[in-house]
C-alpha cells in the first residue's frame, strides 16, 4: 500500500481507500485498496474499490484521489494516467461498487503554458454553491503549483489560476497530494513536496478564493511520513492518515511479503500561534495493557537511565522531562543489550527541535540509516511532554503541542527491545514516565 485515498465517515463507519498493488509487495499497477473500520481499531479489508481500466483514461494506474458527498452519492476524485489527468467515479450506498465517469476525464491535462511536470491528487471543498479543488502541481522553472479549478458538478471545470505557487528553492519542484482545508480560524494546504519526498504545510487566511499564508513549516519531521490526507469525522475531528513508507530495499518489501502502512489516524490541531500539531485519536487508547509508571527519576548528564519493566517492540509511552540546564534530552529505542542496534530521539531545548538517529537502527546494512531533525515549533526551554508509539517497525512520535515524526525501524535482534532516557550537557528529570505494553486490537 502507499497513499491514504478517499477518507471518509460514511454511515458512522471509517472508510479507509488506499493506493495498492494488487500483484506484490511493490509499487505498481495502481489500484485503489479498500478497508473500514467502526472504532478506528479493527479493520476490515473489503474488495478492491477501484482497478485501472485498460481503456480507460487511468489504464496506467488510478493514482490518488478524495472523496466528497454530492446529493447523497459518494464520489471519488481521482487522477488517471497516463497522461495525468482527472478523472471521476460514483460508489453505490455502500461503498463497494465504483462506476467511473463515462465522460472521463473530467480534466484533460493542466494548462499547458505551465509546463508542469506532474498534474496529480486532489482536495475537493464545497465553497459558495460550486464544487472548487486544488490539484496538485507545479510551474517549470519555478516551484510546486497547488492549481485551483471550479465546477458546479464535478465534471465541467474552470481553471482559475494557482490557489498557491512556491519557490522551488524554498518549497520543491512539485508538489504532491495537496489537502486544502479549515482549521480554527484558518486554512492548511498540507503538501507531499518533491523532490525532498517530504510534508510540508502552508497555514493562513483564505477569503474570496485568495489564500494568503502567513507560515510555511514541516507536517511530520519523520523521514517516512508521506502522502497523508484528512477527513472531517461525525465528531467534528480533522482527521490525518499518513502512508509510512518503507526504509528498506524493494527485495526486502517482496521477501517480507508486505509494503507500506499506515499512521495511527492522528486528530489535527491548530495551535494559538497558527502551527498545526498532531496527537493520536484516543480510540487506541483501548489497546495499552501492562503499564508501568516512574516519577521524578534522575537523569544524570550523559548516562542512560534503563528502567524495570520498560521494554518492548508494540509500546505506549508518555514522556514527561523537565530539561533543568540541560541542552538535550531524550530517549533511545529498540535497543540491543549491547547497544548494537538503537535509535535516538533527541529533543533539543533551546531550539524545539526533534531529531530521529537512525544510523545506528539495524545491523542490516541495506536498510535507511540517517538523521532526521526538524523544529517542533514548540518554544525552546519548554519541558517535553511527548508520546511515542513503537509497534514492531514503526516509530511515531507526538511532542505535546508540536510536530508529530513518524518514520519506520527495522532492528535485526530479536532482542533490541530496550528503551533508555539521557540528558546532555547538565542534569535533567523524567518528572513521569508511563509505559503500556500495547496489545493488539481485539477481535471482532
Ligand atoms: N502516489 C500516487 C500519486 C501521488 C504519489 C501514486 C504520492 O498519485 O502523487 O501511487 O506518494
Amino acid at each position: 500500500m502507499n497513499d491514504p485515498n478517499g477518507l471518509i465517515q460514511w454511515r458512522g463507519r471509517y472508510h479507509l481507500f488506499y493506493q495498492h498493488n494488487p500483484a506484490g509487495a511493490f509499487w505498481g499497477d495502481i489500484h485503489w485498496g479498500h478497508a473500514v473500520s467502526d472504532d478506528l481499531l479493527r479493520w476490515e479489508h473489503l474488495p478492491i474499490a477501484m482497478a485501472p481500466d485498460p481503456d480507460g483514461p487511468d489504464a496506467g494506474g488510478c493514482f490518488s484521489g478524495c472523496a466528497v458527498v454530492d446529493d447523497g452519492v459518494v464520489k471519488f476524485v481521482y487522477t488517471g494516467v497516463d497522461p495525468q489527468v482527472c478523472c471521476l467515479a460514483a460508489g453505490d450506498p455502500d461503498l463497494l461498487t465504483w462506476t467511473k465517469h463515462p465522460g472521463n476525464p473530467v480534466i484533460a491535462g493542466p494548462p499547458e503554458d505551465l509546463g508542469a511536470p506532474g498534474f496529480r491528487d486532489h482536495s475537493v471543498w464545497r465553497e459558495d454553491g460550486h464544487w472548487h479543488q486544488v490539484i496538485g502541481s507545479g510551474i517549470a522553472d519555478r516551484g510546486g503549483a497547488a492549481l485551483h479549478y471550479r465546477s458546479p458538478d464535478l465534471i465541467d471545470w474552470e481553471y482559475l489560476g494557482p490557489l498557491l505557487s512556491g519557490d522551488r528553492a524554498e518549497s520543491g519542484e512539485m508538489w504532491e497530494c495537496p489537502d486544502f482545508f479549515p482549521l480554527g480560524d484558518r486554512h492548511a494546504l498540507v503538501l507531499s513536496v518533491l523532490p525532498e519526498k517530504r510534508v510540508h504545510y502552508f497555514a493562513g487566511a483564505y477569503h474570496e478564493g485568495r489564500f494568503s499564508p502567513d507560515r510555511y513549516s514541516r507536517l511530520d519531521l519523520g523521514a517516512e511520513f508521506y502522502a497523508p490526507q484528512t477527513l472531517v469525522d461525525d465528531a467534528g475531528r480533522r482527521l490525518m492518515w499518513g502512508w509510512l513508507r518503507e526504509g528498506r530495499t524493494v527485495d526486502a518489501q517482496i521477501a517480507a511479503d508486505w509494503s507500506g502502512a499506515m499512521s495511527v489516524p492522528r486528530i489535527l490541531a491548530m495551535t494559538a500561534d497558527g502551527r498545526l500539531t498532531a496527537h493520536p485519536v484516543p480510540e487506541i487508547d483501548a489497546l495499552r495493557g501492562r503499564h508501568e509508571r516512574f516519577e521524578d527519576q534522575a537523569l544524570p548528564p550523559d548516562e542512560d537511565l534503563r528502567l524495570p519493566g520498560v521494554e518492548g517492540d508494540c509500546l505506549d509511552l508518555r514522556v514527561e522531562i523537565d530539561p533543568g540546564g540541560a541542552t538535550e534530552v531524550g530517549l533511545r529505542v529498540r535497543c540491543a543489550p549491547d547497544g548494537s542496534e538503537e535509535t535516538t530521539i533527541t529533543y533539543t531545548v533551546t531550539g524545539g527541535a526533534l531529531s530521529i538517529d537512525r544510523r545506528r537502527s539495524s545491523l542490516d546494512a541495506t536498510v535507511e540509516r540517517d538523521l532526521e531533525s526538524g523544529s517542533t515549533g514548540l518554544p525552546g526551554g519548554t519541558p517535553l511532554v511527548q508520546r511515542v508509539l513503537i509497534d514492531r517497525s514503526v516509530l511515531e512520535i507526538f511532542p505535546e503541542g508540536g510536530a508529530p515524526a513518524g518514520t519506520r525501524l527495522y532492528p535485526t535482534r530479536a532482542d533490541s527491545l530496550g528503551i533508555s532516557f539521557f540528558a546532555r550537557g547538565a542534569p535533567a528529570c523524567l518528572t513521569r514516565l508511563d509505559c503500556w505494553q500495547m496489545n493488539s486490537p481485539p477481535v471482532a
